[in-house]
């Protein structure tokens, strides 16, 4: 293991605006999936080394669109593979109408539905609070989907050392999942990024 992965290229391709407009292109395809402002964007910046690939923002909800960058790894025996880091848009935003919440159900649904080359889903929580209702139910509807689900647990730069267990424990119990399934990030830090590419990897082998 603790093989080093690098980032060698990193592309915008395009913002989906529903299944039809998802790249012909077939690669597979690493997803991003939480509440608006859990940190999807800077996760994605992080990962890729760049600054601004995947806009960030303060002002929640922006989003809408799925958005897809092309990224190329490279392993330690020099092997080189292409996948597609999938930005999906953030859910539970409180000033969304329901209609709103409608669409981005049935967007989002179909896409995750459409038979694309998906290897695993990261799904966002934000590490100081316990999953929300709706991280629930995108949990949920992910493992119905039998897609394979990663918790990260973003911000963890703004929890203590100490304070750590208790808060990965919480989120834990919440979405009763093993402890081996929650990974902490930081993207201020870029904490978990050598182990968030590992589980890329790893997902291309098998
Ligand atoms: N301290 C800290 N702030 C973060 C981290 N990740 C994201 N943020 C901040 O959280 C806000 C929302 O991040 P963004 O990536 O745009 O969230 P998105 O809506 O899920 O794409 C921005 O102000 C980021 O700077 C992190 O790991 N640590
Ligand atoms: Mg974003």
């Amino acid at each position: 293991m603790a093989e080093e992965i690098t980032v060698i290229k990193s592309e915008y391709v395009t913002s989906a605006v529903s299944k039809k407009t998802c790249p012909e292109e077939t690669l597979p395809e690493i997803v991003f999936v939480g509440r608006s402002n859990v940190g999807k964007s800077s996760l994605i910046n992080s990962l890729t080394r760049r600054k601004s690939l995947a806009r960030t923002s303060g002002t929640p909800g922006k989003t809408q669109t799925i958005n897809f960058f092309r990224v190329t790894l490279k392993t330690a025996d020099d092997v080189r593979k292409e996948i597609f880091f999938v930005d999906l848009p953030g859910y539970g935003y409180a000033k969304t109408s329901k209609t709103n919440r409608k669409l981005w159900a049935k967007f989002v649904d179909e896409y995750l539905s459409s038979g694309r080359d998906i290897k695993f889903v990261c799904q966002l929580v934000d590490m100081r609070h316990e999953p929300m209702e709706s991280d629930l139910q995108s949990f949920k509807s992910l493992v119905e989907k039998n897609l394979p689900v990663l918790v990260v647990a973003t911000k963890s730069d703004k929890i203590g050392k100490t304070e750590r267990k208790k808060h990965l424990d919480a989120i834990q119990k919440s979405l009763n999942v093993d402890a081996e399934s929650i990974l902490p990030y930081s993207s201020a830090k870029n904490e978990g990024r050598s182990e968030l590419l590992d589980v890329v990897i790893n997902s291309l082998i098998e």
